[in-house]
C-alpha cells in the first residue's frame, strides 16, 4: 500500500497551545448575584423581538454555581488554556468607581481552580457586557468611555494579575460597534453609522489605553492583546465592480481595526467611503499612537469568509441613491446551522495574509467552531460528526498556514459549552460539550473526545 501523506494537524508543534473559549454573559447566569449591575445585555434582552425566543443570560449554563465541575471538563479534556471573560458589571457595578469584591473574588476562584489543575487562564477583559449605566452615559460612541474602560481593566489586572500571564482587552470590537451601534442586532441596539465609527474608535483607544496601564502595572512579563473578528472578502469576480466591493468589505470589516493597532494609521480608502456617508472618525491628536501601542499577540476569530459583489443582479453598479451596489453572493458550499458557508480555505489564506501585511505579532486563534443540528441520544450524547469535520479541516487549514509561514501559536475551539448565543438565544448550538438547559448537565460530545485525542497526538509526537 501507499504511504499516507501525513495529516498536516501532525505538524503542529509541542509547544502549540490548546484551548476553549466562553464568555461571561453567555455562560455564567447569576445576573443578579453578589452586587452585578445589568449590563446593556441583560437590558437588550428584554426588547421584544430583540432575541429569538424572548430568552436572555438570567441563568445560561449556571456557570457561576458550576464552576468548579466545569474546570474539570477542561481538565479532563487535556488543554492547557481556557479563555474566558470577565463581566465588567459584576467587577466594578455601574462601571465606575472601587470594586465590588465579591465579584472579582469569583474570578479570583476561577483562576485558582484553573491553575490547580494544570491549565492557564486567558482573560478578556471585554466580551460586550457593558454596564448599563455607561449605556446610559452615551456607551462607546462617547470618548468617556474608553478612558471607564482602562480604569476597570487596571482594577482587574490588579487582583489578577499575578497569577494570570495572558490579557486581550476587547473580544471583536466589529460586533460591539457595527452589530450594536450602527446595525441594531446586538445590545444596545442603535442604528446608526456614525454612532458605529464613533464606537470603534472608542473601543479602540480603551484597548489602547488598557493595554498602556497593563504594561505599567506588570510587576513580570505578561501578554497583552487583543482579539478581532476578521472576515476574509473575495471579489465575486475579477472585475474592477466586484474588486471595488471586496476592498470596501475587508476595509470596514478588518483593515479599519488592523491599520490602526499595527500602522497607527486609519486606511484613507475607508475614511473616503465613509466620508461619502458623512461620517467621520472622530480621532483626536495623539489617539492614534496610543492605539498603536506594541501588543505581544494578536487573537483571530474565524467562523467564514465570503464573496463579495459590486454589481446587482440586474447588472447595475449603483443604487437608487447613487452609492456604489455591495453585495455578499452566496455560494454552494456546506452551511452550519447558522447559515454560515463551510470555508477553511479561507482561513488559511486570512492567516497567510496577516502575516504578510501585518508581520511580527504572533497569532493565536482565539475562537473558532460551528453550530450545527445537534441530536443528543437518550443519554444526551451528541454524535457530532458534522462538528468534527469543521473542526478537523480548520485545524488543517491552520497548520498549511504555518507551513506557509504565519506565526500561528496556539487554538481555541469555540465553545467549551453550549450556550447564550447572543440574538439566536440558546436555539444555536456551538459547545463541544452539550448543555440540558433544564438539568445543566453537561454531557462531552464526539467533537470534545475527538478534540482531546487529537490534542493528545500532536503532543506525543514532540
Ligand atoms: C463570536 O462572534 C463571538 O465572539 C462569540 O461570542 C459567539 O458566540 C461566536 O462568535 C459564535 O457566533 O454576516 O455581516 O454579520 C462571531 C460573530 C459572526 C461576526 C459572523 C461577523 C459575519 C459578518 N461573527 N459575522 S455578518
Amino acid at each position: 500500500p501507499s504511504r499516507h501523506a501525513a495529516d498536516p494537524i501532525d505538524s503542529l508543534p509541542p509547544t502549540f497551545r490548546w484551548g476553549v473559549a466562553t464568555s461571561s454573559y453567555q455562560i455564567e447566569g447569576a445576573v443578579a448575584e453578589d452586587g452585578r449591575t445589568p449590563s446593556i445585555w441583560d437590558t437588550f434582552c428584554r426588547v421584544p423581538g430583540a432575541v429569538a425566543n424572548g430568552d436572555d443570560g438570567d441563568v445560561a449554563c449556571d456557570h457561576y454555581h458550576r464552576m468548579p465541575a466545569d474546570v474539570a471538563l477542561i481538565a479532563d479534556l487535556g488543554l492547557d488554556t481556557y479563555r474566558f471573560s470577565v463581566a465588567w458589571p459584576r467587577v466594578q457595578p455601574g462601571g465606575r468607581g472601587p470594586a465590588n469584591p465579591a465579584g472579582l473574588a469569583f474570578y479570583d476562584r476561577l483562576v485558582d481552580e484553573l491553575l490547580g489543575r494544570g491549565v492557564d487562564p486567558w482573560v478578556t477583559l471585554y466580551h460586550w457586557d457593558l454596564p448599563q449605566e455607561l449605556e446610559d452615559a452615551g456607551g462607546w460612541p462617547v470618548r468617556d468611555t474608553a478612558y471607564r474602560f482602562a480604569d476597570y481593566a487596571e482594577l482587574v489586572f490588579a487582583r489578577l494579575g499575578d497569577r494570570v500571564k495572558t490579557w486581550t482587552t476587547l473580544n471583536e470590537p466589529w460586533c460591539s460597534a457595527m452589530l450594536g451601534y450602527a446595525y441594531g442586532d446586538h445590545a444596545p441596539g442603535r442604528r446608526d453609522l456614525g454612532d458605529g465609527i464613533a464606537a470603534v474608535h472608542h473601543l479602540l483607544l480603551g484597548h489602547g489605553l488598557a493595554t498602556q496601564r497593563l504594561r505599567a502595572a506588570a510587576p513580570a512579563p505578561v501578554e497583552l492583546g487583543i482579539t478581532l473578528n476578521l472576515a476574509p472578502a473575495d471579489p465575486a469576480t475579477d472585475s474592477p465592480a466586484d474588486r471595488d466591493a471586496a476592498r470596501a468589505a475587508d476595509g470596514l470589516a478588518n483593515r479599519i481595526y488592523l491599520d490602526p493597532l499595527f500602522h497607527g494609521r486609519y486606511p484613507q480608502d475607508v475614511l473616503a467611503d465613509l466620508a461619502a456617508e458623512g461620517v467621520r472618525v472622530p480621532v483626536r491628536d495623539g489617539d492614534l499612537e496610543v492605539i498603536a501601542t506594541p501588543i505581544d499577540v494578536l487573537g483571530v476569530n474565524y467562523y467564514f469568509g465570503q464573496l463579495h459583489s459590486g454589481v446587482d443582479e440586474q447588472g447595475r453598479e449603483r443604487d437608487e441613491g447613487g452609492r456604489p451596489v455591495r453585495r455578499v453572493v452566496p455560494r454552494d458550499l456546506p452551511r452550519t446551522a447558522m447559515g454560515w458557508e463551510i470555508v477553511p480555505e479561507s482561513f488559511t489564506d486570512l492567516l497567510v495574509r496577516l502575516h504578510r501585511d501585518y508581520p511580527g505579532v504572533p497569532l493565536v486563534i482565539t475562537e473558532n467552531g460551528a453550530a450545527f443540528d445537534d441530536r443528543p441520544d437518550e443519554d444526551g450524547f451528541v454524535a457530532d460528526d458534522d462538528r468534527v469535520a469543521y473542526l478537523t479541516e480548520h485545524l488543517r487549514a491552520v497548520a498549511r498556514a504555518r507551513s506557509a509561514g504565519a506565526d500561528v501559536r496556539g487554538y481555541f475551539a469555540w465553545s467549551l459549552l453550549d450556550n447564550f448565543e447572543w440574538a439566536y438565544g440558546y436555539d444555536k448550538r456551538f459547545g463541544i460539550v452539550r448543555v440540558d438547559y433544564d438539568t445543566q448537565r453537561r454531557t462531552p460530545k464526539r467533537s470534545a473526545l475527538w478534540y482531546r485525542d487529537t490534542v493528545r497526538r500532536v503532543r506525543d509526537r514532540a
